[in-house]
Order: C-alpha cells, then sequence, then structure tokens
C-alpha cells in the first residue's frame, strides 16, 4: 500500500528510515501485547545513530531505546518513530519529556496514537516545545497496530474471521468432516496469523468435527500464551479432545451452563477455565464473550470457526477484518457454506468489505478486507 504523505516538510532520508523503523516495530510482534509495536531510530541525514524497538510493557519505549543508544549525538538529531510518542506515564515515563531533554530537532511520526490518554498531545507537546514535528502517514505503522486501536478505544478485540475455503464458497464436503482445502503456503501463513494473534476462538462443532489443538505453530517466540477459547452452550467439549488434553490455564470455555453443573465440574478438575454468559436464542452470548475478552486484555482475536459461529458473528457484527484463504478449486453442490446465515433475511442488508487486498500464497490466494475503520469514527450497524 502507498504510503501517503500530508506535508510539505519531507527530507530525502524520510522514506526509507521509516521503513526501517517499520522492520524494527515488525519484531515486536508476539511479544508487546497489550502494548503497541513501535519502532525508532535517531538519524542526521541518512546516518543512524540510534535504533530499537518497545518489547513489552514494562521495558523502555521505541523512543528511549533509541535515543540512549544515541546518547549525546541525539542533540539536533531527527527521531522517526512508527507511532506518536507518548506523553503519559503508565507503566514507564513520557517519551515527550525524554525527547525534549536530548535536544531532538525533529520528530518524523507514521501515524497518531489511537489511545485516547495521548491521541495527538504527544505531538502538541513536542511542537509547543519547538520541535518541528512531521506526520508521515503510512498505512503498514497503522495495520501493524489495527487491534491495539480497536481494544485501546472500545475495550473490545479486533477480531478477524479467518477461514480456508473453495472457489464456490465451502469450507468443508460435508458437515461434520473437516476437508483439507489449502496447502502448505497458507497454512504457514495462517500460523502466521495465530502468533500474531492473543486469542483463537471457535465453537464446539469445529472441536466435535476436527477436533483441532488451535496452537500457535509458527516457531516464532510469543511472550503470553494465546488463549484458546472455545464457545459451547450445552458443554459437549470432548474429555478426550486434543484440546482438552493439552490444556494448560489456556483454555476458556464459554458456556450458558452454571459452573456448578457436574459438566462444568469435571472440565474445571482439568484446568480448565469456564465463563457463564446469558442465554441468547440458546446459545453463548457474543457480546458478553467479547467483552470479557476485552477485559482480560485480549487485543486481537482470532475466530477459527465452522459456518454456526461465523454467521453468528457477522450478523452480530463482531467481525472487523476477514482473512478468507481461498484455494482454486470447485466443490460443487451440498457442501458447508463459510457462514450460516438466511440469505433471504441477510443478504440484502450484509455489508461490504472494504480496502480489499488479494496476496498469492500458492497454489492458493487469501483476500483480505474490513468490515470496520478502527481509526476512523465508524459506526457500527448496530445501536448499541
Ligand atoms: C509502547 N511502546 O514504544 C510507545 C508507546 O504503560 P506504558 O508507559 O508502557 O505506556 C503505554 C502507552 O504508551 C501505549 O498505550 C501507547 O499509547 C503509548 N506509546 N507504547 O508500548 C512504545 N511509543
Ligand atoms: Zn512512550
Amino acid at each position: 500500500m502507498p504510503t501517503s504523505e500530508v506535508t510539505s516538510k519531507a527530507l530525502p532520508a524520510d522514506a526509507a528510515l521509516m521503513q526501517r523503523a517499520l522492520e524494527l516495530a515488525r519484531r515486536s510482534v508476539g511479544l508487546a501485547h497489550p502494548n503497541p509495536h513501535v519502532g525508532a531510530i535517531v538519524a542526521r541525514g541518512h546516518q543512524k545513530i540510534g535504533e530499537g524497538f518497545h518489547e513489552y510493557d514494562k521495558l523502555d519505549h521505541a523512543e528511549i531505546v533509541a535515543l540512549k543508544q544515541a546518547g549525546e549525538k541525539a542533540r539536533g538529531a531527527t527521531l522517526y518513530v512508527t507511532l506518536e510518542p507518548c506523553c503519559t506515564t503508565g507503566r514507564t515515563g513520557p517519551c515527550t519529556k525524554a525527547i525534549i531533554g536530548a535536544g531532538i530537532a525533529r520528530v518524523v511520526a507514521a501515524m497518531r496514537d489511537p489511545n485516547p490518554a495521548v491521541a495527538g498531545r504527544g505531538l502538541a507537546e513536542l511542537t509547543t516545545a519547538g520541535i518541528e514535528v512531521v506526520i508521515r502517514e503510512d498505512e503498514h505503522a497503522k495495520r501493524l497496530n489495527e487491534d491495539f486501536a480497536k481494544w485501546v478505544r472500545t475495550g473490545v478485540p479486533f477480531v478477524t474471521l479467518k477461514t480456508a475455503l473453495t472457489l464456490d464458497g465451502q469450507i468443508a464436503a460435508c458437515s461434520g468432516h473437516s476437508t483439507a482445502i489449502i496447502g502448505d503456503a497458507a497454512r504457514a501463513a495462517v500460523q502466521r496469523m495465530r502468533h500474531a494473534a492473543d486469542a483463537l476462538v471457535t465453537g464446539i462443532g469445529t472441536v466435535l468435527a476436527d477436533d483441532p489443538l488451535l496452537t500457535d505453530r509458527s516457531g516464532e517466540l510469543r511472550r503470553r500464551p494465546l488463549l484458546r477459547v472455545v464457545l459451547d452452550s450445552r458443554l459437549r467439549l470432548p474429555p478426550k479432545s486434543k484440546l482438552v488434553k493439552t490444556a494448560k490455564s489456556d483454555l476458556l470455555v464459554f458456556t450458558t451452563q452454571s459452573p456448578d453443573s457436574p459438566k462444568a465440574r469435571a472440565l474445571a478438575k482439568k484446568g480448565i477455565e469456564i465463563a457463564r454468559t446469558p442465554a441468547r436464542r440458546g446459545d453463548v452470548c457474543l457480546d458478553t464473550v467479547m467483552k470479557e475478552l476485552g477485559r482480560r486484555g485480549i487485543l486481537n482475536a482470532m475466530l477459527e470457526a465452522g459456518a454456526t459461529l461465523n454467521g453468528a458473528a457477522l450478523e452480530a457484527d463482531l467481525v472487523d477484518k476477514v482473512a478468507l484463504f481461498y484455494a482454486p478449486r470447485i466443490m460443487g453442490t451440498g457442501g458447508v457454506p463459510m457462514a450460516r446465515i438466511p440469505a433471504a433475511k441477510w443478504f440484502a442488508k450484509a455489508p461490504a468489505l472494504r480496502n480489499i487486498a488479494v496476496h498469492p500464497c500458492l497454489p492458493d490466494f487469501v483476500l483480505e478486507g474490513y468490515f470496520h475503520d478502527v481509526y476512523g469514527n465508524h459506526r457500527s450497524r448496530r445501536k448499541n
């Protein structure tokens, strides 16, 4: 995606150095949660004199790592940072003070901080101190922190619906049986998505049909365990399922049943956490699930479910983004659709995806698109 400049004060070194800062920011995927991914560089012209990224909470922010490396040489230099510097005291002190104290002359930032506690105040503080501030809006930087933006502004996770399907939109040949649809490259891409997620959410139907593990097998380092979440209104989760057998305080089951029920107690004994939600048409309440995940600091939840839960999540307008991995094959009639929603009721008002991108994942391809703009003043279709 192209980088758009909203200022005339660009210098020749800006593009390449911001690109490098973004590469640094990406190193914290799987680590920084619940903080954003941020990279920073201190430079004079094209010459880098300090660089770094924010690893995770309580450690130095990216700007501080880069400033410490630059030392006295930071005086009069430019700071490139992928997110507006903070002006607040949270788990660490305000970066704006450190930047002003170090004598930085110019700050180039790739995006404003969506955190309402900062939201432009960091940049304003720098300008007031006489520092030249340039906003170089970068779509890649915004995408890297779209989950943080949603969570910090709303308290609920950014939800990506991921599924693998045939060209005619089917996820399995018949219900109750999983079908291998996508190839190795697409599977590896799914693992990278799992690595960037904080929770994977599935429904009991998928557990009964596929017996999935729902783990991060990217091979990359992650700081916190990936939370595995099952929506199971009647607690049908089999004790012999792979999920139950591998549970290590990382399995959370939402149900409408009482935590005192024999099934709930049997699962709890195996170290599985059971959370009750009100019943919505007999199913778990998806709004309650999302609020609870947000409360637990889940920024990024990936829905890896079947037709029923996909349909319910779309209908409830909970999906921010989709990642549809298409195999270039046609299944034919009688398969399982990606979302079970009565078309006659739904299609006329079904929202269109925006900002669509299609990438090859040979022999397959992935289509990504958004239902919500987590940075804009997008209004949900729901009235709440
Ligand atoms: C980061 N890393 O490099 C920048 C952040 O609790 P604190 O002190 O770590 O502050 C977290 C907030 O700081 C975060 O919500 C974001 O708004 C801002 N900027 N955060 O974790 C960084 N620059
Ligand atoms: Zn900071």
